[in-house]
């Protein structure tokens, strides 16, 4: 058996560094007990014919397994989930906690992409400075929305699962705003979530990858 293979960039801004989409692959992995090597590739690497096989927008990561190529954190995730137990047993927290993996992904990930555009590389334009406050407006809704399904909850299916992990890593993308912290549950859910010694192995693995780069 060929061990797993992570492949995510080989250097990034350090605004960037502690985001990079990898952090939620390499959670995923602690978390389970999974031994892998990191691949690194550059742009270059990126825009060949041959790695837009694997990974058809030229992104990172890219995840291999005994053959098996997965692109795509959402998709990566969710197989290492099933594969490797990052799943409630029971039925319907197993519903639950795929319905949120998709909330992640595609409820909110869009307006915090949009957002971090915006901030970190179109602050001063005229278009970005009238768009952010309906931005800003709309991603408090629904950060308000999360924080009320945490209400009563260590975690988004109750018990620890890879929803958790897709919705930290999209929340990361605003770690440069403050509109985590007012929202009361889903503050400590994150604290908690950030807190477990999976996540901070993971965490401080990207670091190294980029701050060695
Ligand atoms: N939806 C994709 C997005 C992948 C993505 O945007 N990855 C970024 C790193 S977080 C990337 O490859 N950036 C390099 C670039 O766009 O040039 C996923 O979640 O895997």
């Amino acid at each position: 058996m060929s061990p797993i293979t992570l492949t995510t960039l080989r250097s990034v801004p350090p605004v960037f560094q502690g985001q990079v989409r990898d952090l939620a692959v390499r959670w995923a992995l602690e978390e389970t007990g999974t031994a892998h090597q990191l691949r690194l590739v550059d742009d270059a690497e990126r825009a060949t014919a041959d790695y837009r096989q694997h990974s058809p927008f030229g992104k990172v990561p890219v995840y291999e397994e005994d053959g098996l190529t997965i692109f795509e954190t959402g998709a990566i995730v969710q197989h290492i989930a099933e594969t490797r137990g990052l799943l409630p047993q029971d039925h319907a927290l197993r519903a639950r906690a795929r319905a949120w993996m998709f909330a992640a992904l595609n409820s909110i990930d869009p307006d915090v992409i949009a957002l971090g555009d915006i901030d970190h590389f179109h602050a001063n334009s005229l278009w970005a400075k009238a768009r952010r406050p309906d931005l800003v407006t709309s991603l408090s809704i629904r950060l308000a929305a999360v924080s009320e399904a945490l209400r009563g909850r260590n975690f988004l299916a109750n018990e620890f699962s890879a929803a958790d992990i897709l919705m930290i890593m999209v929340l990361r993308g605003l770690r440069h705003t403050p509109l985590v912290s007012p929202h009361a549950d889903l503050a400590r859910w994150r604290d908690r979530c950030e807190a477990r010694p999976a996540f901070q192995r993971a965490l401080a693995a990207q670091m190294k990858t980029y701050q060695s780069a």
